[in-house]
Order: structure tokens, then sequence, then C-alpha cells
């Protein structure tokens, strides 16, 4: 197996939204992609238009998620950064919120978080070097309303960041978050929450919503060699909504 001469990165939910910026944003560094994403359709037409790998990968199931890493190894000889962006992005009362809907939501963006980054860091660890992105969001400083089990998960994404980073530096890793506020991503325009952009727009410094490709080139940022004394921090990203 001959190692790949660039750098490569495996983006997870990147077949739309915030996580698709995000790969196309890293892509422009001359990084190769791998798209890993439910959804095949539109992740093989992400990874075809950018020259890199698609694979179909539900990152709740631990033998999708083995599958994803054996075959960016089989393909590539090399796992430089990842991004851990796939996510359900709920709106629920709390007085709706049963505990079914609460593993749903939580296996996905907890339970995947783990489950990706334990697989990938283990090829990252054997080569020294690794930059791990994880995608929060600034509901963990806001405290929002109707996504109770989407809260806890992103203040656990914070938490699994933190601690993360104490135990791989070690191995060369470094390990961040990075919180989006409310952003217009294919995903949000479908849903109730695109109706928050009413009461978060004028909190934030800036008159206009956020795009998926204003959160992208923080995330960039992190995952280049240049990023290498930063780990453990959470980068809120949100026009200004918040202040962590
Ligand atoms: P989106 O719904 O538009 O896209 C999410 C992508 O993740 C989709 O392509 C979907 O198929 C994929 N996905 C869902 N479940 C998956 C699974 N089990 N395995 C693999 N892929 C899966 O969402 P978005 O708004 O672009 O959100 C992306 C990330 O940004 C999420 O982590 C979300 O929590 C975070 N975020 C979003 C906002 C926002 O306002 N849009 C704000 C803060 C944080
Ligand atoms: C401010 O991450 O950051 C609604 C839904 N409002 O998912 C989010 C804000 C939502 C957010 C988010």
């Amino acid at each position: 197996m001959a190692t790949h001469d660039k750098r490569v990165a495996i983006v997870t939910g990147s077949a739309q939204g915030i996580g698709e910026a995000i790969a196309r944003r890293i892509a422009a560094n001359d990084v190769t992609l791998v798209i890993a994403d439910v959804n095949a359709e539109k992740g093989q037409a992400v990874a075809d238009s950018l020259g890199g790998l698609f694979v179909q990968t539900d990152v709740s199931n631990p033998e999708q998620v083995q599958n994803l890493v054996d075959s960016t190894v089989e393909k590539y000889g090399r796992i430089d950064i990842l991004v851990n962006d796939a996510a359900i992005v709920p709106f629920i009362a709390w007085e709706d919120l049963t505990f079914e809907e609460w593993r749903r939501v939580l296996s996905v963006n907890v339970d995947g978080l783990f489950l990706v980054t334990k697989a990938v860091t283990k090829v990252m660890a054997e080569a020294g070097y690794g930059r791990v992105v994880n995608i929060a969001s600034n509901t963990f400083v806001a405290g929002t309303p109707n996504c109770n089990h989407y809260v806890t998960g992103k203040g656990a994404t914070v938490g699994f960041t933190r601690s993360l980073a104490s135990e791989v530096g070690k191995d060369g890793i470094t390990v961040n978050a990075v919180a989006p506020g409310l952003t217009e991503s294919e995903g949000v325009k479908a849903g109730p929450h695109n109706d928050g952009f009413g009461y978060v727009v004028p909190m934030q410094a800036f008159d206009r919503k956020g795009q998926p490709e204003d959160i992208a080139p923080a995330v960039a940022f992190l995952t280049t060699e240049e990023a290498g004394w930063v780990t453990g921090q959470l980068l809120v990203v949100d026009g200004g909504h918040t202040r962590n």
C-alpha cells in the first residue's frame, strides 16, 4: 500500500450543510477529502466534485465506522484530519421529549463522536500526528430551548474535546471544538429552527443570517499544521450572538 502524498481528511456529515462547506474549505488547502454520511446520493456528489472518496457511514454504527476507517487507510494509507460534524438537529419541547427520542439523538451526536474518534485516533497515533475538530454548538452557551437532548450532547462534545486533548497530545494529536451559532444549512432551512433567526439575528453583531461558509474557515484553521499549539479549546463562531 503506497501512502498518499497529500494530507487526508475525514469529514462526517459532509453531504450537505456546514459539513459540506467544511469539506470544501479544507479541500482548498490541498487536502484529499473523505466524505462520510448516511446520505449516499448527496455524499457521493460532494466527493465526486472534490475528487475524493465517499464512504456511506452511519456514525452510530460501530461496524460502519470501522469500514470508514479501513476504506480510508486502504485507499490512502493515512488520516491526518478528522472533523466530527454529523449530527441530528432536533426541535422538540421538554414536555414531549421521550427517552426514545433522547437516545436517538445522543446515539448519533455523542456515541457517534466516540466511535469515529476512537477508530481514527488509533491510526493518527501510529503516525504521531493528527488534527481533530468536533462541531459543538452555541446552544450550549445560550441554553437554547426545544432541543434539551441536543444541547446536552453538545455540552458532552465540549467535555470530550477538553479531556481527549489531554490524553492524545503525546501522540501529536490536537483536539478542538468549534461552536457555530444558528446557521442557514439545508437542515435548518427545512425545519422549525429556521424561525429562530428572528430573535437570534438581533443579538448578533452583524445583521444577517449565518451561512455554512461563515463556519468553515475557523474549522479549517484548526486542521492546519500551524494550529499545532492550539488544543482542548472551544471556538465560538456565531457572529457575536453569545460571548463565551
Ligand atoms: P444538516 O442537517 O444540514 O446536515 C447534517 C448532515 O449530517 C447530513 O448530511 C446528514 O445526512 C448527516 N447525518 C445525520 N445523521 C448522520 C449519521 N448518523 N451518520 C452520518 N451522517 C449523518 O445539519 P447542519 O445544520 O449542517 O449541522 C451540521 C453540524 O453543525 C451538526 O453537528 C450540528 O449540530 C452543528 N450545528 C448546526 C447549527 C445550525 O444552526 N445549522 C448550529 C450549531 C451547530
Ligand atoms: C442558536 O445548533 O446554535 C437553534 C439548532 N438556535 O441547532 C443549533 C441556535 C439551533 C443554534 C442551534
